[in-house]
């Protein structure tokens, strides 16, 4: 094991050299030069006086190696409807979202149902950052340094019935924090669900940041879900409701439009959207933007190994 020098003087801290060493770190952590060890970014004192920080540490096990998406990027190119439906929409809207106090309320087919403030809900766990593929059903993808812990250690906290077959996630809908609710692209609130293997599945992250900081709004604070092996709108934003049901739950994308958007939108290259294909994808933030190569998308989004088990006998073409 080999440790690394993590003290930081504070008065030598800039946001930038901050952001570059979290960077060099994380690189060589997910390179693998450290081994199996878990690294601490820094000592919680380091950053006890910038409370937008947040302490994680590294699980390489669940961790991408491939070069992450520039932070600049990840804020500024978004889904987030409920802010309007332009990928630079969020950035400029999404700062009139109240995110402290926050009540998320776990409900439905539990023993323990539990309603929770977001500060409570952030100590459930130990945070972890996992740098995750993240696939957008529309072609595109990134590559990002999540802050969060598994979704499981929340599900085990309340105790779900026999009977609780599927998650819903509900987000936020308030007008008058949101500017694009008013429009009537979606029936809001936006909801998702997942099949309760798949929410029980340790890379399902309750995610409430990204590169060491809380989640900026715009990424759907304070508190989201990640699902890599999905498409993008399966990763729910600002959520204030999870929910165990009995039935599969409708979601917000398989409403507007089932045939383009299934329950499950596993990634899946062999299964085309009805409008074009998921056979390729293009990296969001490569030096040679729209001229990038396209790069081939990966079965389950590169994260087969974890999850394919999940999906035996189905078929992916009729349960897209
Ligand atoms: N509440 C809510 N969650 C949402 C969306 C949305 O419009 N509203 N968009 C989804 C889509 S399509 C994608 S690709 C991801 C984008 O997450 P990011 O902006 O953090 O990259 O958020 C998902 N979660
Ligand atoms: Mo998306």
């Amino acid at each position: 094991m080999r440790f690394i020098d993590k003290t930081i003087l504070p008065g030598d801290i800039t946001p930038q050299a901050v952001f570059e060493q979290r960077r060099s770190l994380i690189k060589a952590a997910a390179a693998g030069s450290f081994g199996a060890a878990l690294t601490p970014w820094f000592s919680r004192q380091a950053f006890a006086a910038n409370p937008d920080k947040l302490a994680a540490t590294l699980n390489p096990t669940y961790s991408s190696k491939e070069e992450m998406t520039p932070l600049k990027y990840v804020t500024s190119y978004n889904n987030f409807y409920e802010f309007g439906t332009d990928k630079a929409d969020p950035a400029e809207y999404a700062n009139t979202l109240q995110t402290r106090p926050w009540t998320i309320s776990i409900e439905g087919l539990v023993k323990k149902p539990l309603t929770l403030d977001i500060d409570a809900l952030l100590k459930i766990a130990p945070m972890e950052e996992r740098i995750y593929r993240m696939r957008c059903v529309e072609g595109w993808s990134m590559v990002i340094p999540w802050d969060g812990y598994s979704l499981s250690k929340l599900i085990t906290k309340v105790e779900p019935l026999a009977s609780a077959k599927y998650v819903e996630f509900v987000s936020l809908a308030d007008r008058k924090q949101m500017p694009g609710v008013k429009s009537s692209i979606i029936d809001w609130p936006y909801r998702e669900g997942l099949r309760m293997d798949e929410a029980m599945n340790p890379l399902t992250l309750l995610t409430f940041g990204l590169y060491g900081e809380v989640l900026p709004k715009q990424n759907g604070a304070p508190v989201r879900i990640v699902v890599p092996w999905k498409y993008g709108f399966k990763s729910a934003k600002s959520i204030v409701k999870i929910r165990f049901t009995e039935e599969m739950p409708k979601t917000s994308w398989n409403q507007i439009d089932a045939r383009e958007y299934g329950f499950y939108s596993n990634v899946n290259p062999q299964v085309d959207h009805p409008r074009w294909s998921q056979a390729t994808e293009r990296r969001i933030g490569d030096a040679k933007g729209v001229f990038a190569p396209k790069i081939k998308t990966q079965m389950f989004n590169g994260y087969a190994e974890q999850v394919a088990s999940m999906y035996t006998g189905m078929d992916l073409k009729k349960y897209y």
